[in-house]
């Protein structure tokens, strides 16, 4: 028995699989697979998940040979369902506070790794979930995902920093906390391209395998500057460009 658990954990290691309790880390290549995974939440984001995502993308950040990182939720139903609701509704002040930095720190991390992160939206992105999916550089959708943000109907606000669609589309979102599917969001500029839900690792790798053919510098320097030159006034952003 122990040589079979040897084995397997061999053949693990060789299929690169990183361990977590929370998340899948596949590598292939110089692309890395993320998977939200508690299934049976919907990959609802709670604290532990999110903490694991931090250090998970610190690592990444720092390692030179991914260039590529591929988000998305594991099962077929859901990318991110949200936040999980039940931890939150527990939480003191104090940890709430704990909460809003550890998601303010991971989805900025997103924002401003030097690797391209492609979400890979398979399903429910819902409140903090469409937030993950927009801190990431490029949406891909299946076409059976769901987004909205309903948070207002639960008595809080959206709070990780979302910001896509522009004022108007998004005070809309926010307010109404209408659900929209994958044609509506591609429509609004929420996603950037919609496949087959049975297509979307394989169009998310072509996306992958095409920036890999380009300057990965060059890349990582674009990202800073629109990232940057979008918060900065328009002489600063030329002058960092
Ligand atoms: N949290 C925890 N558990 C969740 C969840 C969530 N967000 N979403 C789903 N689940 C759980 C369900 O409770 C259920 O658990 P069991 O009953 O089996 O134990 C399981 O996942 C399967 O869900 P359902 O049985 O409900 O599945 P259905 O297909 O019937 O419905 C659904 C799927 C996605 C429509 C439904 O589950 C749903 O409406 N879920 C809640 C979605 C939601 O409201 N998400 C937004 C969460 S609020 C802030 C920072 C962050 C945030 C706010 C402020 N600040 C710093 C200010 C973020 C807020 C949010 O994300």
């Amino acid at each position: 028995r122990r040589a079979r658990r040897s084995l397997k954990r061999c053949a693990a290691a060789q299929r690169n699989h990183a361990m977590y309790e929370h998340l899948l880390l596949e590598t292939k290549g110089q692309i890395a697979i993320l998977k939200i995974n508690n299934p049976k939440s919907l990959n609802a984001l709670n604290i532990a998940t999110m903490t694991e995502l931090n250090e998970c993308l610190t690592n990444i950040e720092a390692n030179k040979d991914i260039r590529v990182v591929i988000l998305t939720g594991e099962g077929s139903k859901a990318f991110v369902a949200g936040a999980d609701i039940a931890e939150m509704a527990k939480l003191t002040a104090a940890e709430g506070r704990t909460m809003s930095l550890l998601g303010k720190t991971t989805f900025r991390r997103i924002e401003t790794m030097p690797q391209v992160v492609i979400a890979a939206v398979n399903g429910y992105a819902l409140g903090g979930g469409c937030e993950l999916a927009m801190s990431c550089d490029i949406r891909v959708a299946a076409d059976s995902a769901v987004f909205a943000q309903p948070e207002c109907g639960l008595g809080i606000i959206p709070g990780f920093g979302g910001r896509l669609v522009g004022k108007g589309r998004a005070k809309e979102l926010i307010f109404t906390c209408d659900r929209i599917d994958a044609q509506e969001a591609y429509r609004i500029g929420l996603v950037n391209k919609v496949v087959p839900q049975a297509e979307l690792m394989d169009a998310c790798m072509t996306m992958a395998e095409k920036l890999l053919s380009k300057s990965s510098y060059a890349i990582s320097m674009a990202k800073a500057c629109i990232e940057t030159g979008m918060d900065t006034d328009l002489s600063s952003g030329l002058d960092l460009e």
